[in-house]
């Protein structure tokens, strides 16, 4: 019967007196600001989570990981943990430069040798790892659009952990909670891993795995970085507080994962067990779908239902956690209780609400019954998700120069503020130029910084329940869809393309910028000598020939009525 070991795992710190001499020594050395990811990554790291990391993956770990999930030394890793450089930060440094590695106000957490610098073949990486080149993936969008394009490996040595100020109590390293599975005498542990709220169903299936593997329960969510559009970490470590008085007293427990999820499925799967194993677990529940992306750009998922299990279960002995099969747990409303899937006969009659329906019902403030979730976690949601025409959005227009979007977007703005219930901000992108980013030209590097400041104003004013109608012409793809993540994690966000074509904008030349961008008098002109890439799948696309403003505004309105975002009465 597998018992843990519950003996401390190695860390990556050193001890206080060397950590004071490394934070002088660091003073001189090239410094690397880490970014949110890099940060979950390196808490991991330092604290044991990703024991037998010793630091940042060097090449040839990274080609072995990246290729039959082996590290040179045999052991088992599937996911890439590399430190992603810009070109100008890898210019400064060679094999055997220390570098400081700094949080997001500066403070030295480590220093790492670098012993590896290399430029991966980011195409390649996507294809063995997460078995597609398609950023509809959130971890190849990011590979290709968030990540620098240097790698660089090397050995850590910890100064100081990340500092949390949230959850402080429930958040525990792998060596803490080892040492408290120790001395409540727990020796058989299954992890129930999440990034969603719990509801009656889970409650019942994680109970139920660990009844039958006779162990006790740690519910082990993940609180650093999740799929894009999810619930917000504060809202669900509330939700999984209501539910742990559901549990029979003393079995069961909660701490929190700084994890940087990948939504890796499969590969993603066996690194939860690697780490699960290092925080003293023996047992995790590995569900449908573990860890999926959603669909790909075909619109089919990136990974069958049952890949994961299947990968865990063939390196089950080398992960050293055992796989606990997810029981799909539905309620049958004669009986009035939650039972396996499997194990209901015909006639009886199954009722479900879908993620899809309960984020449908929450949005319009619908009824969300008792039998699906308890009300104290629907209570926490609530207070979150308010009704959807209470929320903060955003309306995103993107276009050529002189399509219309300046004109719809005030004509907008007035109308929504003759409906009032909620401020409303324009940033038009002239007004932003001359306000936010008058230092910035119109090189591919300037408009990325331009509308990413944008998106970062409109995600807060989002937050904050207001509306944000963003006028600029936002040439790229990925930066939109860039702008879009960040704001969707606090409100809707709706692109609307301004399809008017470059004949008639050149035609109407507003500004009479087209025709001094023909003469060569301005450089890096949109759709004259730089690129313009339309919006695949914008929420709305306005014609502007022949349709007055008006009724494009209009249009807006109609489509934000149609999304629950505003009462047209
Ligand atoms: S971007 O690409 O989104 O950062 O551009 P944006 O900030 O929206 O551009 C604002 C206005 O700048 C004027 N302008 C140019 N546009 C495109 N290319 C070049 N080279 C350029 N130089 C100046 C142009 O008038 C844009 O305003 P609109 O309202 O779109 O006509």
């Amino acid at each position: 019967m597998t018992e843990a070991n519950l003996a401390p795992i190695p860390e990556l710190y050193v001890s206080a007196t060397e950590a004071e001499k490394l934070k002088t020594a660091a003073g001189d050395m090239p410094s690397w600001d880490l970014s949110p990811r890099q940060m979950c990554d390196l808490e991991l790291l330092m604290n044991g989570g990703f024991h037998p990391l010793k630091g940042f993956l060097s090449e040839a770990d990274y080609n072995g990981v990246r290729d039959d999930m082996h590290l040179t030394s045999g052991d088992i890793w599937p996911m890439p943990v590399t430190l992603d450089v810009s070109q100008d930060f890898a210019d400064k440094v060679k094999p055997g430069t220390e570098i400081a590695l700094r949080d997001a106000e500066g403070v030295i957490l480590a220093v790492m040798t670098v012993t590896d610098k290399w430029t991966p073949d980011k195409s390649l990486e996507a294809l063995r790892v997460f078995g597609a080149d398609d950023v509809a993936h959130p971890a190849v969008n990011y590979l290709h659009n968030v990540a620098g394009p240097v790698y660089l490996g090397g050995p850590i040595r910890g100064l100081q952990p990340p500092t949390h100020y949230d959850f402080r109590g429930r958040r525990y390293t792998p060596n803490e909670l080892r040492a408290y599975f120790k001395k409540l005498g727990w020796r058989r542990i299954v992890a129930f891993q999440t990034r969603n709220p719990l509801h009656r169903a889970h409650q019942e299936l994680t109970f139920r795995a660990a009844r039958e593997a006779q162990a006790n329960l740690l519910i082990h969510p993940v609180v650093g970085m999740t799929k894009p559009g999810d619930v917000d970490h504060f809202t669900r470590v509330r939700c999984y507080e209501a539910v742990l008085d559901k549990y029979p007293a003393a079995t069961t427990h909660l701490s929190l994962l700084n994890l940087a999820m990948r939504m890796g499925g499969p590969r993603e799967a066996v690194w939860h067990g690697i780490i699960r194993r290092n925080h003293g677990l023996t047992h995790m529940i590995v569900g449908r779908d573990h860890a999926g992306p959603g669909k790909n750009s075909q619109g089919e998922d990136f990974y069958g239902p049952y890949d994961a299990q299947e990968l865990f279960r063939k390196h089950q002995d080398e992960i050293g956690v055992e796989m606990v099969d997810f029981k799909q747990m539905v309620y049958v409303q004669e009986r009035a209780q939650y039972e396996p899937a499997d194990e209901i006969e015909d006639g009886v009659t199954i009722l479900n609400i879908s993620g899809t329906e309960l984020r449908r019902r929450l949005r319009e403030g619908l009824e969300i019954p008792e039998w699906f979730s308890f009300p104290e976690v629907v209570k926490q949601l609530r207070r979150t998700s308010p009704p959807r025409d209470k929320q903060g959005f955003t309306v995103f227009f993107t276009g050529l120069s002189g399509s219309g979007k300046s004109t719809i977007a005030n004509a907008l703005m007035v109308k929504l503020m003759e409906m009032g219930g909620r401020p409303v901000t324009l940033l038009d992108g002239d007004v932003v130029r001359k306000h936010l980013s008058s230092e910035l030209g119109f090189s591919k590097e300037h408009r990325d910084i331009n509308i990413k400041r944008i998106g970062y104003v409109a995600s807060e004013i989002t937050k904050n329940g207001g509306i944000a109608i963003c006028a600029p012409i936002a040439p790229y793809t990925a930066t939109r869809r860039a702008v879009r993540e960040m704001i969707e994690a606090n409100g809707a966000f709706i692109e609307v393309h301004v399809a008017t074509s470059l004949e008639e904008c050149e035609r109407r030349d507003r500004k009479g910028l087209y025709k001094l961008a023909r003469e060569g008098k301005i450089k890096e002109f949109t759709g004259i000598s730089d690129p313009y890439e339309d919006p695949q799948n914008p929420e709305l696309r306005v014609e502007t020939e022949n349709v007055d403003v008006d009724n494009c505004a209009h249009q807006v309105l109609l489509k934000l009525e149609q999304m629950g975002l505003i009462g047209m009465a």
